[in-house]
């Protein structure tokens, strides 16, 4: 079994080289639910969401998240009623978060309802919500002048900072909601003790998966898995830019940097392995000087021929 630790797009596409690198090996997917949100009484999970439309073929391939050839009524007739959408939702999409709601209304945890979803849009992987529990993740940010709040230091929920802010504030702090409190779901601490082989995705390390690592126990197992062999992680930065999102932009303000080696810095214990683009070839050595072997290949996943040699790259690299 091989398992992984995903945020959103970039780490769908990673799944997708990963189905198609006809490996014959279970693969599990432990996915970020930092990120969820109530909108109009709906649990959205962006992620699971993103990783299940992407493994169906089903995913917006110009933004990379929601479904391709929507339409987009519900929020005409929002407009229409005065509101202000900033959350934006497809119909198709809406389908899916009134199922998701409504299942979990009746007392099904997210993990049994995340199971039906990717049972009926045929994903050929086992995709599990990092926890049953609510954890959110909370941006403190500096708001931009122009803004009605003016200039203000204000923590924003993650949505908020990342869709109607549009990530431009600068970022100060990172925390995960009621981590403290939350469990990582059953299945998750099974997936990782079971794992041959553990890949961190190529996905923003403190706003994805931070919180899958600082829920209580995952730090533990990871370590030890590390020291194993058995974890391999993806940089997501290449020659010093984020592949999406505002992730260069967090590093630097919380880092004071943002190359790969930052990101590895944030993975040291956690990670047996990090590979960098080959763009990044000279960070090999400094890399290594952290007691993490690292390794240079093509991780710009720009078709899925890209994404399944990145995949059988990560499964093998030792
Ligand atoms: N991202 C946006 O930039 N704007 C949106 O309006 C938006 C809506 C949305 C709806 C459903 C969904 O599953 C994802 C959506 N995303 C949107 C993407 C999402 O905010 C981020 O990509 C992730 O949360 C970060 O991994």
């Amino acid at each position: 079994m091989i398992a992984v630790l995903a945020g959103g797009v970039g780490a769908a596409k990673f799944l997708q080289g990963l189905v198609n690198a006809e490996l014959q090996e279970e693969v599990v997917v432990i996915v970020n639910t930092g990120d969820d949100l109530v909108q109009y009484g709906l649990h959205i999970s962006p992620d699971l969401d993103t990783i299940v439309y992407t493994l169906a073929n089903l995913v917006n391939p110009e933004t990379g998240w929601g479904v391709r050839n929507e339409s987009f009524q519900a929020r005409s007739s929002l407009q229409r009623l005065g509101d202000n959408p900033w959350f934006t939702l497809g119909d198709r999409d809406i389908g899916l978060h009134m199922f998701r709601t409504q299942r979990l209304s009746e007392g099904a945890s997210l993990t049994q309802v995340t199971a039906e979803i990717a049972k009926a849009f045929n994903v050929g992987v086992t995709v599990l919500p990092m926890s049953d529990d609510a954890v959110r993740t909370k941006v403190l940010a500096q708001l931009p002048s122009n803004d009605d709040r003016g200039d203000q230091i204000v923590e924003l929920d993650f949505q908020e900072y990342f869709v109607r802010y549009q990530h431009q504030p600068r970022v100060l702090r990172v925390r995960y909601d009621h981590i403290e409190t939350a469990k990582p779901a059953i299945a998750v601490e099974h997936a990782l003790s079971a794992a041959r082989r553990i890949i961190i995705a190529p996905s923003n390390p403190i706003l994805s998966i931070g919180p899958i690592i600082a829920l209580r126990g995952i730090d533990e197992q990871l370590r030890r898995r590390a020291k194993e062999g058995d974890v391999v992680a993806i940089s997501p930065i290449i020659a010093g830019e984020a592949v999406k999102g505002p992730l260069a932009e967090i590093l630097d303000s919380l880092m004071t940097q943002h190359d790969a080696r930052t990101v590895a810095q944030l993975y040291q214990e956690f990670t047996s392995v990090f590979i960098v683009d080959a763009a990044d070839a000279h960070l090999i050595d400094p890399i290594s000087t952290l007691g993490i072997t690292c390794l240079a290949t093509q991780t710009l996943m720009t078709d899925l021929e890209v994404a399944v040699n990145l995949a059988r790259f990560a499964v093998m690299a030792q």
